[in-house]
């Protein structure tokens, strides 16, 4: 069973493909050249519009993620325009922490909506996982992508750049929505 991964986001795709170890799926990378536009008002929307028009233009099974970081002092921004924050991940660091100043409230969730599609682009599984953390004031930490520096999970005194990548991908956003999707996956037919 093919199933093609629609993200240009290599982070993503490492994560992805982590937690998809489980299934004997042949994983595949999506075309370059194949770009979609985020045209959604939803993490859930997006993520279907990844899935939906991969699916579709190259006739097989595939996987979207739509992803990013809900800050609570900047009323859930930058949300779905996590990606459109900036064009390097140090231009998007920097410009979250120039909006949040030295605002007490550092309160902020990952979410992660995940949505897979069925050649013909129809959605067949979508889930969603949230981790909730603080943004700090300032990066710590190598590992991970994005905005993970700056995620600081309280329960492991760490953020999710320093935390062990297994770690990571057990209490995360993505972790949580592939904890909900990979059951029905495993239970399925297809
Ligand atoms: P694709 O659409 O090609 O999958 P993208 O990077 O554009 O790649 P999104 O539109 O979903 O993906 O944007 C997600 C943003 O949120 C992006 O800036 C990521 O770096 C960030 N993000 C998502 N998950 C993250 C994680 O686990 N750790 C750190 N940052 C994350």
């Amino acid at each position: 069973k093919q199933l093609i991964v629609a993200t240009s986001n290599p982070g993503k795709l490492e994560e992805i493909a982590e937690y998809l170890t489980v299934l004997d799926w042949e994983l595949e990378l999506k075309p370059k050249e194949l770009d979609i536009e985020e045209t959604g008002t939803t993490f859930q929307e997006n993520a279907a519009l990844k899935a939906s028009q991969v699916a579709k233009s190259l006739g097989k099974w595939a996987i979207g993620d739509d992803s990013g970081l809900a800050v609570d002092a900047l009323n859930g921004a930058p949300g779905i325009y996590s990606a459109r924050y900036g064009q390097t991940d140090e231009q998007r660091i920097e410009r979250l922490l120039k909006e949040l100043g030295n605002n007490q409230n550092r309160q902020a969730q990952f979410i992660c909506a995940i949505a897979i599609a069925s050649p013909d682009g129809s959605i067949v599984w979508e889930t969603e996982g949230i981790c909730r953390g603080e943004i700090l004031a300032e990066p710590r930490g190598k590992g991970g992508f994005g905005y993970d520096p700056l995620f600081f999970v309280p329960q492991y005194q760490q953020t999710f750049a320093e935390m062990n990548p297994e770690i990571k991908r057990e209490v995360s956003h993505r972790g949580q929505a592939f904890a909900l999707l990979l059951p029905q996956l495993r239970g399925s037919e297809v």
